[in-house]
């Protein structure tokens, strides 16, 4: 049972408190970056003068900054500090060439924490607890960004790192850990080390985890949940914006509450670039509103999820957000059709017999699309007759055509034999892209 405790009073301000708060630092920030060459470059081409944004409505006027804009500035142009005040420096995965820096100083690193540490308490940690960080320490802000965020909060932290499964069980049940940070990817891994090898769920402490950095599906949560006796929760962030943090659950687990009071949130239609109403899917796009060492306005993040601005059970008067349902640069075109990995994981889960490890590969061998999806068997259902396995693939078909709309060929894979992640999971072989 998880404890229904509020971190800071700014999570549940009166709307109209909030609203005041988020305008006068929104005067802050854009006095902050007026001498970044970059948006410096926005105001003399848009006219807009800093003073002119004086309230929530005047930032509609200026323009979003993409993911492209920070790579033509890599590695520091975005900067709004002198290079003294930085006290750290992280950098986004960039799977598609260099990363994207990000820098913090001092204050921000306590922002940071504190931003952290209010999902955390939102989630159920205690002083007392002890929390075992299973991501990846480095240039990745999963790490060091939840390290300080449990310390910052009170209670004590286990520096695992990602990998070493064996290790990071052995340490859960040596230290009676009571909460595990890590991707639900990787979750998954240490799940299913726990019950291959046969380990009493009641050598294991633990309670609760946290849950971030890739999309997941509620099927997943409950698999998760249902092997390891535990309750899981979500949270989100990206290193453009300050890293974990931006949001995350609460003990109601129904969206993410975004800390408001430190980020402006729009959903915006990607393509029109204009204002999605809550309750519908869209791109967020954040402005940071605490930042000193690199502010941003108006960042696309290419996240899609919707905004709920309902208050919420739990006190907090925070909007909330749904689950990110894929990023849209994640989002697969499949014979014209709009396809998420995530609506292949929401179909394997409910389908018996196979395991939740898949990969989709895409291919145009006579300029038409083919998509095949490797599904690992379980042991059991590896073990059938060819009648029963030819069944179970058209029974995933099935459930992927219910939810995708499209076909897909199906190729039962052995237990074990796709690869496993120990960070953020790559799903896609587009051969498409590879020209
Ligand atoms: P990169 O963009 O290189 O992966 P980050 O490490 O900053 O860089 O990752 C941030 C991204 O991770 C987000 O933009 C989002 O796509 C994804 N992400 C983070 N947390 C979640 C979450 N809880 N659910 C879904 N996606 C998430
Ligand atoms: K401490
Ligand atoms: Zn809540």
């Amino acid at each position: 049972v998880i404890e229904n405790r509020i971190w800071d009073k700014e999570e549940s301000l009166p709307r109209g408190e909030l609203k005041a708060l988020q305008s006068a630092k929104l005067r802050e920030t854009v006095e902050r970056v007026q001498n970044v060459p970059f948006y410096k470059e926005v105001f003399s081409r848009t006219g807009i003068t800093p003073g002119k944004i004086q309230s929530l409505d005047d930032l509609q006027r200026l323009p979003f900054t993409t993911k492209a804009d920070l790579r033509a500035e890599y590695p520091l142009r975005m900067l709004a500090v002198d290079r003294a005040e930085v006290a750290r420096y992280h950098g986004s995965s960039g799977t598609t060439g260099k990363p994207t820096m990000v820098a913090y100083t001092q204050n921000d690193l306590k922002t940071w924490a504190n931003l952290c540490a209010r999902f955390l308490t939102g989630g159920g940690l205690l002083p007392q607890h002890t929390v075992q960080i299973a991501f990846g320490y480095g240039l990745f802000t999963g790490g060091f960004g939840l390290h300080y965020g449990v310390e910052h909060a009170g209670a004590s932290v286990i520096p695992a790192a990602a990998g070493n499964t064996p290790k990071q069980i052995m340490l859960m049940m040596d230290m009676q850990v009571d909460a595990l940070v890590c991707t639900p990817s990787y979750a998954l891994n240490i799940s299913e080390f726990i019950i291959q090898n046969d380990i009493p769920r009641n050598a294991l402490n633990l309670k609760y985890a946290h849950f971030g950095g890739e999309p997941w599906t509620e099927d997943m949560r409950t698999r998760i949940e249902d092997e390891m006796g535990i309750l899981c929760f979500n949270n989100y962030g990206l290193s453009e914006v300050i890293g974990p943090g931006v949001s995350g659950e609460c003990a109601v687990r129904d969206g993410m509450h975004i800390s408001e009071d430190a980020f402006i949130v729009e959903c915006i239609n990607p393509e029109t670039l204009e204002p999605i109403a809550p309750g519908e899917e869209g791109e967020l796009v954040f402005t940071s509103l605490c930042k000193e060492a690199m502010p941003i306005i108006r960042y696309r993040t290419r996240d899609i999820a919707s905004l709920n601005p309902e208050p919420c059970a739990c006190g907090r008067t925070t909007v909330r957000m749904s689950r990110i349902t894929g990023r849209s640069d994640d989002m697969l075109i499949i014979k014209g059709v709009n396809v998420y990995p995530s609506q292949v994981e929401q179909a394997l889960l409910r389908v018996k017999g196979t395991a939740p490890h898949y990969q989709i590969v895409v291919e145009r061998p006579d300029r038409k699309d083919v998509a095949t999806v490797k599904v690992e068997m379980t042991e059991e259902s590896f073990s059938s007759s060819m009648k029963e396995m030819q069944e179970l693939k058209d029974k995933i078909g099935r459930a992927i055509q219910g939810i995708t709309g499209l076909r897909m060929n199906i190729e039962l894979v052995s237990p074990n034999s796709l690869e496993r992640f120990i960070g953020k999971a790559q799903r896609v072989v587009d051969h498409r892209k590879i020209v």
